[in-house]
């Protein structure tokens, strides 16, 4: 029997979107299905059943009439979820350790980074100045992560092994072994007053969208030997109210932040956060989206799915992640 073929919409733009580079990857561990790269004048679109995608044409999906799955090959899933033409499908994301390894070596390097004051370092090296500052201890820092789902619960137990205090703040209640968990919005009060360096790794949904505000950035405790709070956002840009954001960061609510991800990507030539001398920019690189580890788990959960199993990590549409 011929096996449902898949089709690969993938519009990244960078380095580790190469469609073709995927498309490989896809024909090595997809064997006996047919692999699509669109756009191709030779599809049949009935024959597709699986689509593959990240940051699709508005609307291409609609396409595929015979459409069962789709899999989005990244873990945050708010570019689909703005496409109201999207197909009302199982919508499955990634939730693979190799990218739950990434962004936690991500959230390790910069809570690190900012604990043994490597912006004060690097501008003194610059200078030419040797004046390290006293250096305190790690169980003087208390990190919280907002959005302690797969990822964040990762970081949680790796700065926990450092040494961090650590806690979270979800939806819904957790238990996670030497991490002090919050949840709702009655508990983001007293997570937020004890947050010395504040880790976001919420999705953005309707309801997270600008939850990075001035409000927000206010309540965090000020009383660390790092002088003022810190942010690490690697969550998505959307999460951040960039205006506020940048007002905290100049009139030193915020003594310095990491940002991953912008409300505009690439961000622009202009932007103030390229030049701030507080603020750390990546290039939405926390944690790369590996071919190798995702098409593999792509091809898994077809088999699975064509094997009458359940599929794995499905977003739920109604809470949007
Ligand atoms: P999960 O779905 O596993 O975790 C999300 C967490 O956020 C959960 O703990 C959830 O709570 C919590 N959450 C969601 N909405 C709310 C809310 N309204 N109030 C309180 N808590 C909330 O996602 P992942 O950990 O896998 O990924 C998180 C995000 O990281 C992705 O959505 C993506 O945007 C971003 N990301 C960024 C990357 C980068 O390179 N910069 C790479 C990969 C992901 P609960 O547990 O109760 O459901
Ligand atoms: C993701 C990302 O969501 O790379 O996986 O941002």
């Amino acid at each position: 029997m011929t096996k449902g073929a898949l089709a690969l919409l993938i519009h990244g733009g960078t380095d580790n979107w190469s469609p073709q580079r995927w498309k490989r990857r896809f024909d090595d561990v997809c064997a006996g299905r047919r692999v699509f790269l669109l756009p191709d004048p030779e599809i049949d679109p009935a024959e597709i059943h699986y689509a593959a995608v990240w940051k699709p044409v508005q609307g291409a999906l609609a396409a595929f009439a015979n459409l069962r799955v789709i899999f989005n090959l990244g873990a945050g899933v708010d570019a689909l979820m703005a496409d109201a033409s999207l197909p009302d499908l199982p919508l499955v994301r990634v939730a693979v350790d190799d990218l739950t390894g990434r962004m936690t070596e991500y959230v390790v390097l910069h809570v690190l980074a900012h604990h043994r004051q490597e912006i004060y370092l690097r501008a003194s090296q610059r200078e030419k100045r040797w004046a390290p500052k006293q250096q305190w201890p790690a169980s003087a820092i208390s990190v919280g992560i907002m959005g302690l789902g797969k990822l964040g619960t990762d970081a949680a137990r790796a700065l926990n092994g450092l040494g961090f205090r650590v806690s979270g703040w979800s939806r819904a209640a957790k238990n996670v072994t030497g991490v002090a968990c919050f949840h709702g919005k009655d508990q983001l009060e007293p997570f937020l007053r004890q947050t010395h360096i504040l880790v976001c790794l919420l999705p953005l949904t309707a309801e997270t969208r600008h939850v990075l505000d001035k409000s927000l950035l206010s309540r965090l405790d000020r009383t660390s030997p790092l002088g003022a709070p810190v942010l690490i956002n690697a969550g998505r840009g959307g999460l951040q109210n960039e205006a506020e954001l940048l007002a905290c960061l100049n009139d030193g609510t915020l003594g310095a932040a990491t940002l991953d991800v912008f409300e505009t990507e690439p961000l622009p030539p202009d932007s103030p956060f390229w030049t701030h001398p507080n603020v750390i920019v990546t290039p939405h690189n926390a944690a790369d989206t590996d071919p190798d580890a995702i098409s593999r788990y792509v091809a898994d959960q077809i088999e699975r799915f064509e094997a009458g199993l359940a599929l794995q990590n499905a977003v739920d549409r109604g809470r949007g992640y």
